[in-house]
């Protein structure tokens, strides 16, 4: 399967790279950044994760790949108190019973604190999770790392296993988001929402800020964070630590 060798020589060639969202609090503050993976294709130019993640999630690529994410985050951030990093996981990434060992290894390879890194997680990994998988994500929180439930509200979402999953923060779905101007009911389920997360002691994160009045109504019902084209692009380092990091 050639994609599948493109993909793993693009890992060796340096063909890779993160962008980074900053994710800001109620004063605009930059609290954290979330990694998002490109692929620079000689010919093909750039690549979304969609459309390569999923070719190396059918293989064991994922775990390298999975691998090569975190360390290349850690590197970047492990001299940046001010911010947290979110890092994106795999559902197959936590079938392997070594990955609590591999994000231990490199958290300690690149001086990076377990504290100032996020790992985020879909909301389908959570609502299929084994025992063995439960276990995982524990030990992970107990090393003092921040679990964060991506893409809530897309669709399996219920509140009551919230209760009981090793769970920090959930990111609201931006298509939930999208919706909140023009839909009262959406806005009053948000209030409750982050109400039980509030009493579970979870910070809700609003994604996909789209406008202005997206993050006043999300900052209304309770949201603790933003995320969104509104407040920033996903963008190289370089200008990260230029207009988010430096200067403020
Ligand atoms: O950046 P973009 O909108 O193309 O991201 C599309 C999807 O790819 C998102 O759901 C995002 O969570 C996922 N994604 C981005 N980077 C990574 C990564 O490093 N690992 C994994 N597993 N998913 C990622
Ligand atoms: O599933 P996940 O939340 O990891 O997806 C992140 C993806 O969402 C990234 O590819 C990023 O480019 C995209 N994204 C970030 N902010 C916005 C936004 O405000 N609007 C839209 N449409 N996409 C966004
Ligand atoms: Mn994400
Ligand atoms: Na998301």
């Amino acid at each position: 399967r050639f994609y599948e060798r493109e993909l793993r020589a693009a890992i060796l060639m340096n063909e890779l790279e993160l962008a980074y969202q900053p994710i800001v609090g109620t004063e605009n503050e930059l609290r954290a950044c979330e990694a998002l993976l490109r692929w620079r294709h000689p010919v093909r130019g750039l690549i979304a994760p969609s459309e390569f993640i999923p070719v190396a999630e059918r293989s064991l690529l994922i775990d390298m790949l999975g691998e090569w994410v975190l360390r290349r985050a850690c590197l970047d951030f492990a001299d940046e108190p001010q911010s947290k990093v979110g890092v994106n996981f795999s559902a197959n990434q936590f079938k392997r019973d070594d990955v609590v060992m591999m994000v231990e290894r490199v958290l300690r390879e690149t001086g990076m604190p377990a504290t100032r890194l996020a790992i985020e997680i879909t909301e389908s990994v959570a609502m299929n999770a084994s025992k063995a998988v439960l276990d995982r994500l524990h030990r992970l929180r107990a090393m003092g790392i921040h679990i964060s439930l991506d893409d809530f509200g897309a669709g399996h979402c219920g509140f009551s296993y919230l209760r009981n999953f090793p769970v920090d923060s959930i990111k609201i779905d931006r298509s939930f988001v999208g919706k909140l101007e023009e839909s009262e009911v959406d806005r009053t389920i948000l209030l409750a929402l982050t109400q039980v997360s509030r009493a579970l002691g979870l910070k809700i994160i609003a994604e996909g800020i789209e406008t202005e009045d997206q993050r006043l109504i999300a900052g209304v019902a309770g949201c603790d964070l933003f995320q969104g084209y509104h407040i920033a692009r996903p963008q190289p380092l370089a200008q990260i630590k230029r207009d988010w990091l430096r200067h403020r």
